[in-house]
């Protein structure tokens, strides 16, 4: 619907200088993987580029949105970290016309992945995390384990951020322990 360089400024209008330089190196991180894993580089450059489109939203519009547009109301018990994907896909078809399920799905599992994710989906989820702006302990060895696999780069993720939603008492949403149901448990 919207050329490269509208689709731009209309994200750019949504965002921080900061969050809007992340979109950029997700979307070129995510180019990269596709390039790499045979994925679709179309979409994935496109998913990458949109995916925390709606992320600075306030919560009362988030709250409103679940309650109106038919979500699960157990949402209402997160906040924005799961909101901005669940949710914000929703916002994005809407706001910036893009209704290609494969690239609404990738959005919307981006935070929390799922136990059934396409390619497309693993490269999103994957590229959020070790675009080369991320710097935490632990960034080195997801990259290589990103570098081995798709597979190996959401294992290694989802249990890091496992780890790290445990060790802060936060609420775990279920698809994030499907997610580790499915690519780590043995
Ligand atoms: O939007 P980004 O900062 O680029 O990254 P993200 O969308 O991967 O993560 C957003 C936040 O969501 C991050 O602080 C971790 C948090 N999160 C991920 N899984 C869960 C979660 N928060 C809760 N409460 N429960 C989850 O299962
Ligand atoms: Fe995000
Ligand atoms: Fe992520
Ligand atoms: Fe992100």
């Amino acid at each position: 619907p919207f050329d490269r360089k509208t689709l731009l400024e209309r994200i750019k209008a949504q965002l921080s200088d900061g969050r809007f330089q992340h979109v950029l190196r997700v979307e070129q991180t995510a180019l990269d993987l596709a390039e790499r894993y045979g994925g679709d580089k179309q979409r994935a450059g496109l998913a990458g580029l949109v995916h925390d489109y709606a992320k600075q939203r306030p919560d009362e519009e988030y709250k409103a949105l679940i309650r109106t547009e038919g979500f699960d109301p157990e949402l209402l018990a997160y906040n924005n970290g799961i909101w901005h994907g669940v949710v914000g896909a929703f916002i994005i078809e809407r706001e910036l016309g893009i209704h290609d399920e494969q690239i609404l799905n990738a959005v919307r599992q981006h935070t929390i992945g799922s136990d059934n994710m396409t390619k497309l989906d693993k490269i999103i989820f994957v590229a959020d995390f070790i675009e080369p702006g991320r710097d935490f302990p632990g960034i080195e060895a997801a990259r290589q384990a990103a570098a081995t696999s798709l597979d190996a780069g959401v294992a290694f993720e989802i249990k890091q951020t496992l780890n790290y939603l445990l060790s802060t008492n936060k609420k775990i949403y279920p698809k994030t322990i499907a997610t580790y149901n499915a690519y780590v448990a043995k």
